[in-house]
């Protein structure tokens, strides 16, 4: 699948940078392109100039610094009304005919991406009516989240952004955060890597790949397509294979290869189960799609259809669609994504505290006598 990433904000322009490099490394262990272009738009130009380094796949936009002293996801949507065309008129509109679907990034606690986000994401859904608009939000870290000004903005940015994309991807930054510094001290470019990991063998899988690396049954875009509306949590779980595993496996030795893929491929499922990019239920999604990664032509055709019906009984027989694929070298991975969700604690909490937050705004506001 072929992407065109637009990231608005310090955090969406971030992760749009992050989504270069994942493309990159599709190209260089795939030879396939799952990225036609990034952009990254924003208020900072000191910003955009650093993230220019990633190469010209990305391409910056600057937006003219915000008129008043509001930086409420308000006046975010506001920048993005005034500049909304302007920054489409920059788009090399000419190769959107090669995308599959737009995704749109930006963090819910901020001004620039959170208003932002929707108001251009309704002009891509009225422009390029038949390609999908997806949206990847970032909620904020829990130390944050008693900010009233950042859980105003995330129930905004929520509510709008649900009325205008097709799907919403959503990330709970605390979660990323704690996946993040157990491998490495947690920067910004940590987590987006983070962020970014699970996209990518479900991107490049569904491309046209070599005929070396196709698994039992293959993933397509449609599929992915079909599965995305509305709330959705994405997970990504790997399991090493051991070098004994592996030089069973080269030898073709069926019986006890097979064992340990299977196991290993079910560990990976357990950990994308357990690391989904925000708390939720299974049996909450109405859709699934799981892509089940192993190495080599002689992986059982039975592996990916137990991840398969696993994933059945843990939706409650939700509409599930998925695939296996061959293009990894020493692990089994497991990337499952759960959709249509109908209901999510985080969501609901962000709407029944913003009326607080809103009242607490106003009483900063209001000088009191
Ligand atoms: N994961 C991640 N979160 C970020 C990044 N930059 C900022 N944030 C989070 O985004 C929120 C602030 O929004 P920001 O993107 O700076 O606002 P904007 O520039 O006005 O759109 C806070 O919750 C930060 O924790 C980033 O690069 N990665
Ligand atoms: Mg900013």
């Amino acid at each position: 699948m072929k992407l065109v990433v637009i990231g608005i904000g310090d955090c969406g322009s971030n992760i749009a940078a992050e989504f270069v490099r994942l493309a990159n490394r599709a190209r260089a262990e795939t030879g396939v392109d799952v990225l036609v272009r990034s952009y990254a738009i924003n208020d900072d130009p000191a910003q955009l100039n650093a993230l220019r380094k990633v190469g010209d796949k990305l391409i910056t936009i600057q937006l003219p610094a915000p008129a008043g002293p509001g930086r409420e996801s308000e006046a975010g949507a506001e920048m993005m009304r005034a500049n909304g065309d302007r920054c489409l008129a920059t788009m090399r509109a000419g190769e959107f005919f090669e995308t599959d679907a737009f995704m749109l990034v930006a963090s819910s606690a901020g001004c620039v991406g959170s208003g932002g986000i929707s108001i251009l994401a309704r002009k891509f859904k009225e422009r390029y009516v038949n390609k999908p608009v997806y949206a990847l939000i970032v909620l904020p870290l829990t130390a944050e989240s008693n900010v009233p000004a950042y859980v105003y903005n995330t129930a905004l940015c929520l509510k709008s952004i649900d009325k205008t994309a097709d799907a919403i991807f959503l990330f709970d930054n605390e979660k990323v955060m704690s996946e993040a510094s157990i491998k490495s001290a947690a920067s910004n470019d940590a987590l987006n890597r983070e962020i970014v990991t699970p996209f990518f063998d479900l991107l490049r899988a569904s491309e046209k790949v070599d005929p070396k690396f196709l698994g039992t049954s293959n993933i397509g875009i449609g599929d992915i397509v079909q599965s995305l509306n509305g709330w959705t949590a994405i997970g990504y779980g790997k399991a090493q294979i051991s070098s004994y595993g592996l030089s069973l496996f080269k030898r073709g030795d069926h019986f006890e290869s097979k064992g340990e893929e299977t196991v290993k491929a079910m560990e990976a499922m357990s950990s994308a189960l357990a690391h989904f990019s925000i708390q939720c239920r299974m049996e909450d999604a109405r859709k699934a799609l799981y892509l089940l990664c192993v190495p080599g032509k002689n992986a059982n055709i039975n592996m990916a259809r137990s991840v398969g019906n696993r994933m059945r009984e843990l939706t409650n027989n939700g509409e599930v669609r998925g695939g296996d694929f061959y293009g990894v070298k020493d692990h089994a991975s497991v990337t499952l994504i759960a959709s249509r969700i109908t209901y999510l604690d985080k969501v609901k909490d962000y709407y029944e505290r913003a009326s607080k937050a809103v009242e607490e705004l106003r009483q900063k506001e209001t000088p009191q006598p």
